[in-house]
């Protein structure tokens, strides 16, 4: 109905480029071929960069592999010298970042300034990591013995992340991985080059800025074919890859085929459970920040409420009132709360969600339709299913949120559980007995349960991923520092004899 009122393109490029000039980034770097980094506010293009051949790939693994010969000796606590650094220019430069997450990505100024946050967040645990590297020591069997481990560098780590969090996602990865020692060569998603370029540039900065050696981290531009010239190779130690199941299931053989390590972060299908005794005031809060935030697109995006059927249908009228006062529009406008779909291809798979949920018997109670005709702005999608059927199984990136019924708590876990990915998960409840359930070990069967809010906007303090199709990998807090190292368990013995273990004698 109403056409939206967005900036013009030419203003968008401008934006850009005071953002990354402040930041000190340029994109003139030499290459064979170009990407073109686009915006989906209006769909248009902002400024074209060099894309990386193959071989400029490999220089930049090469680049890592000599920087991380110096890097994983140098003391932790020093390593977290940079990383400390990288934190400040990142305070210093919050806003910068945050324009070009809102322009690369189409995030609300709120939500793209919380991203940013997250990496100052990351860097200041990761400082703390790097005095706390611990390794156990055990009880050896033996006398005149000692036996314990420690924790050493593991090497390159190739960090490949998605458009939905451009730069979180690598400070993740990146802050934890450079006081764990290792040396990063990053291959962001082909939509948000900018911001990708920014944050190698304060990278960069703060590796002058304290010493630390050239080539420990590198950003290399391209498609799924400059993706697998970093999952292909030997010398890469652990691939950190964030996306979809799809690019999940083309990586992990591969790297699994060379001995290589990989930590997988991707689809998630997340849901609420509401019980009949939920705070619906608070429900619908959680549920509606969880599920039309970010319009849809995180991967803890809540896509599935499984809802007590004494309550459903206040629920969900409730949810449709809130939905029908979502402001969309311009993510640059401060009153905005969904901002664009990425691409035309987003808005395809939404569409086509919707329409299969409708010939499988579903009610689309509000949203779903296109707003204006520049960018890719929906209204965020409710729709009641009589089942859990195969749509409402996938994952679909954009805000669809299907409401279903239950009326036993049991089998209200079992249809929580009953699709492929294990992500995020929620259960708004006041009855201490369903909360617990959820929590317990046949409860929710993901790697993040929460109790009485939304599945999205985890804290970096805890262990971030999930289970099943979701891929098993754990990054950000808690000891997923433990994925970036090796373990080495040494026994040492002080004696003058040479007790064998398990008693045995050998002449
Ligand atoms: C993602 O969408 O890839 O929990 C990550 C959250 C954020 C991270 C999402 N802290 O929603």
């Amino acid at each position: 109905d109403t056409a939206l009122i967005l900036p013009r393109p030419d203003e968008l490029t401008e934006r850009a480029r005071a953002a990354l000039g402040r930041i000190g980034a340029t994109a003139t770097a030499p290459g064979p071929g170009t990407l073109t980094a686009r915006t989906p506010v209006t769909g248009t293009d902002l400024e074209p960069v060099p894309a990386t051949s193959v071989a400029g790939v490999d220089a930049a693994i090469g680049a890592a592999t000599a920087a991380f010969a110096e890097w994983r000796t140098t003391p932790a606590p020093v390593r977290g010298a940079t990383v400390r650094r990288l934190g400040e220019l990142l305070v210093a430069h919050k806003e910068d970042l945050a324009e070009l997450v809102t322009l690369e990505a189409g995030k609300i100024r709120s939500e793209a300034l919380g991203e940013v946050q997250e990496m100052i967040d990351v860097c200041e645990f990761a400082v703390g990591l790097s005095r706390q590297l611990y390794g156990r020591t055990m009880a050896s069997e033996r006398p005149g013995h000692r036996l314990m481990e420690t924790w050493h560098p593991l090497g390159v780590v190739g960090v490949i992340s998605a458009f939905n969090f451009p730069v979180a996602v690598w400070s993740w990865n990146t802050a934890i991985a450079l006081v764990c020692g290792d040396t990063v060569v990053w291959k962001p998603s082909e939509k948000t080059p900018l911001t990708a370029l920014a944050c190698h540039t304060l990278l960069a900065r703060a590796c002058r800025d304290t010493d630390a050696p050239d080539g420990l981290h590198s950003v290399v531009f391209g498609d799924a074919e400059i993706g697998s010239a970093l999952v292909d190779d030997p010398r890469v130690a652990l691939v950190s890859a964030t996306g979809s199941t799809a690019m999940g299931r083309a990586v992990a053989p591969k790297v699994a085929a060379r001995f290589g390590r990989c930590l997988l972060e991707l689809g998630g299908n997340n849901a609420a459970i509401v019980g009949p005794s939920a705070d619906l005031d608070l429900a619908v809060r959680g549920i509606v920040f969880a599920a039309a935030g970010t319009a849809g697109q995180r991967c803890t995006t809540m896509r599935r409420v499984v809802a007590h059927s004494s309550i459903v249908d206040e629920l969900t009228s409730r949810i449709e009132a809130a939905y029908r006062t979502l402001t969309v529009g311009s993510p640059l406008d401060a009153g905005t709360l969904v901002g664009p779909l990425v691409d035309e291809r987003a808005y395809d798979a939404m569409s086509a969600a919707l329409d299969k949920a409708r010939a499988d018997g579903g009610t689309v109670v509000c949203g779903g339709d296109r707003v204006g005709d520049t960018g890719w702005y929906v209204r965020p999608a409710l729709v009641r299913m009589p089942t859990q059927s195969s749509v409402v199984r996938e994952e679909t990136f954009a805000p669809v949120l299907y409401v279903m019924a239950y009326d036993e708590f049991d089998d209200a876990i079992a249809m929580h559980n009953d699709v492929p990915q294990g992500l995020s998960s929620a259960i708004f409840t006041t009855d201490q007995r369903e909360a617990e359930r959820f929590l317990a070990a046949d409860g929710s069967d993901c790697g993040i349960a929460n109790v009485n809010l939304g599945t999205s906007g985890a804290e970096i303090g805890g262990a971030f991923g999930g289970e099943k199709e979701t891929g098993g990998g754990r990054e950000s807090g808690s000891d997923a520092w433990k994925a970036y190292m090796r373990r080495a368990t040494n026994t040492v013995n002080y004696s003058s004899e040479l007790p064998l273990a398990q008693g045995v004698e050998f002449g």
